[in-house]
């Protein structure tokens, strides 16, 4: 039956033996996504970060409102920029704001206040939240379920990147509006994350920390 306003599903029935290739594939690979906290300057193909977006917008959102906003950061000024303020905010988080238990719990990961990476990966993606869209008589229009839908799209990033052999870092430098600033983002966006791409420095080494068995973390009815 036709209905105004819908259209048959692009879909692709697999053997069940497809499937399973499939998903363990996809598994296998994503196991060893890391984050990395040392990029090289190498740049990255043209067009790579490109695919990569569209494939984070293809993300589910509340009422279809895709509230998400990227900016892509390759200049160097920029980039430095966002650098000054993060080690700013990064130098009082480590200095005091944070809890003795957060730091304590961050120890492993050797991370401090200094985020030369900022500034040697070639390319920074700054994703913001759009609390609010505009409607077409330039009314604010309220957005929905922004967290969720944002987080997927980003998940969905850093997959695609880390498919196409491309390293990230989710970084949070809280608070991070200078984010707005620095990019002239409007107030009625958050920023989200601020995603760090790039190709790691030749001989990195990560945290030795392991993902906890499935066991532990799913159950079944
Ligand atoms: N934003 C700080 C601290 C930090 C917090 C968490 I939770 C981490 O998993 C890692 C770091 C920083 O980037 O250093």
């Amino acid at each position: 039956m036709d209905v105004a306003g819908f259209r048959p599903l692009c879909f692709e029935r697999l053997p069940a033996a497809e499937s399973l290739r499939r998903v363990r594939e996809y598994r296998e690979r994503m196991g060893t996504r890391r984050s990395v906290r040392e990029f090289s300057t190498e740049p990255l193909p043209d067009g790579l970060v490109e695919e990569a977006l569209a494939a984070a917008a293809s993300a589910p959102s509340g009422a279809n409102h895709q509230p998400w906003h990227f900016v892509v950061v390759r200049d160097p000024a920029v980039k430095r920029a966002i650098r000054v303020a993060a080690e700013e905010e990064e130098r009082a988080f480590y200095a005091g704001r944070a809890s003795q238990e957060w730091l304590r719990e961050l120890a492993p990961l050797g991370t401090d206040e200094h985020k030369p990476f900022l500034e040697a990966a070639p390319c920074l993606i700054a994703i913001f939240t759009r609390k609010f869209n505009t409607a077409p008589d330039g009314s604010r229009l309220k957005n929905y379920y922004t967290a969720e839908s944002v987080g997927i799209a980003t998940g969905l990033l850093i997959s695609a990147l880390h498919l196409a052999g491309v390293a990230t870092l989710t970084h949070t430098p809280s608070p991070m509006q200078f984010l707005n600033r620095i990019l002239e983002r409007p107030d009625t966006e958050r920023p989200f994350l601020l995603l760090v791409v790039g190709y790691p420095v030749d001989g990195v080494r990560v945290p030795d920390i392991q993902r906890l068995p499935l066991e532990q973390l799913v159950s079944f009815r």
